[in-house]
């Protein structure tokens, strides 16, 4: 089989970072299960798994490559063996939380994604501070959010769930759609475009793998029905995976996520509100406490800012790892994130300097 890499997303980005390294392949990463990968290369998809020395030199985590990832990979045909992924390409956006149950550990999602859908449905499972937390995450991995509510036939208070939405979209779009009823598809593939990808972010059961079975035409990922008891999903999706879409645009399935920590997170667009007011207190330190002329706290008495949203933003403000950082060294965590910590820029680093 026979692949267009620029359908699966290649651009000249890439391909300029590629020339870098001779006698190497770019592939890009669409499984990961552990230490294995799959890679789409110009022949199809096979089976890769990083060198000794790129494992050696990771930093942590965020150093692998991961499902989106481009990389560079030693052949072609996997008749020979696992091909040897021996570097990662920097990254367009990546997005990230921390892992379950750690303190500063972070798991990659996804990277190199144009747009995130963030999925959530219409019933049970509809919860705008969790809301919050997804935008924040996917504002900070330079990808686009957009807000997909799912699962609209099942909702019989739409206008009242809207209104709570557009207290926390603030300018990202929303799509209410119904895999069902086959409402709502035709807006969800207006985002989608040859060489662009997509990924399919929320909690389990909203419908994720639903709806990308729909845009391929055919149940290519399985999909389960909720619990009856608490209309929780039953973490059907157990791996990411990336498909190419029968008419152009690449989608990333995730499994539902259980729960949302925060590893790094960009309030100033996920609460661009709070943070206007913010910008009007009295005092530029304020902790919006009971320091006088405190724009919040007046926000929130006169019910423009609901007490709820702020402390939300609040708490994501604590949580998130970089929050005591300034701006100039989130920035420089972020680069380190984008080519894949600081081993990833040493390497890059080495490589521009030995060709020179
Ligand atoms: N009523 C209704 N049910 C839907 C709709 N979309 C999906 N479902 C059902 O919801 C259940 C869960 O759908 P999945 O696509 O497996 O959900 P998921 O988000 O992929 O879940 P995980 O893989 O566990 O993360 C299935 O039984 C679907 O048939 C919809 O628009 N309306
Ligand atoms: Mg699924």
């Amino acid at each position: 089989m026979n692949v267009n890499l620029q359908d699966f997303g290649y651009g000249n980005d890439f391909a300029q970072e590629a020339e870098k390294y001779e006698g190497l392949f770019p592939a890009r990463v669409s499984e990961q299960h552990r230490e294995l990968y799959k890679v789409i290369c110009p022949r199809g998809e096979i089976e890769a798994r990083v060198s000794g020395k790129f494992a050696h030199w990771a930093d942590d985590e965020t150093s692998f490559p991961t499902v989106g990832d481009w990389v560079m990979i030693d052949r072609l045909d996997g008749r020979t063996g696992h091909a040897i992924i021996h570097h990662l390409l920097p990254r367009k956006s990546v997005l990230m939380r921390q892992m379950a149950g750690t303190k500063s550990t972070g798991q990659l999602i996804a990277a190199n994604i144009d747009t995130v859908f963030i999925c959530m449905s219409l019933n049970e499972d509809f919860n705008v501070r969790r809301l919050e937390r997804y935008l924040s995450i996917v504002w900070d991995s330079m990808a686009l959010p957009v807000i997909v509510l799912t699962k609209s036939d099942l909702c019989t208070d739409l206008p009242h769930k809207l209104r709570e939405i557009a207290g926390v979209s603030l300018g990202v779009d929303v799509i209410t759609c119904s895999a069902m009823h086959r409402e709502g598809i035709d807006e969800i593939r207006s985002y989608i475009a040859p060489g662009k990808t997509i990924a399919f972010v929320g909690s389990s059961g909203v419908g994720k793998s639903t709806i990308i079975n729909t845009l391929m035409g055919t149940d290519v990922l399985v999909t389960q029905a909720i619990r009856e008891d608490d209309g929780k999903g039953r973490h059907t999706t157990t791996h990411r995976q990336l498909l190419l879409l029968p008419g152009g645009g690449i989608v990333i399935d995730t499994p539902g996520m259980r729960e949302l920590q925060i590893y790094a997170a960009d309030l100033t667009r996920a609460f661009e509100d709070v943070e206007e007011l913010s910008a009007l207190c009295r005092f530029s330190d304020c902790s919006h406490g009971s320091e006088p002329g405190c724009a919040v706290r007046a926000a929130i008495a006169d019910g423009t800012l609901s007490e709820e949203r702020f402390e939300s933003y609040i708490k994501l403000q604590r949580e998130a790892l970089y929050a005591g950082l300034k701006a100039r060294e989130r920035e420089l965590a972020k680069l380190n994130r984008m080519f894949g910590g600081k081993s990833g820029v040493r390497q890059h680093q080495k490589y521009v300097k030995n060709r020179r």
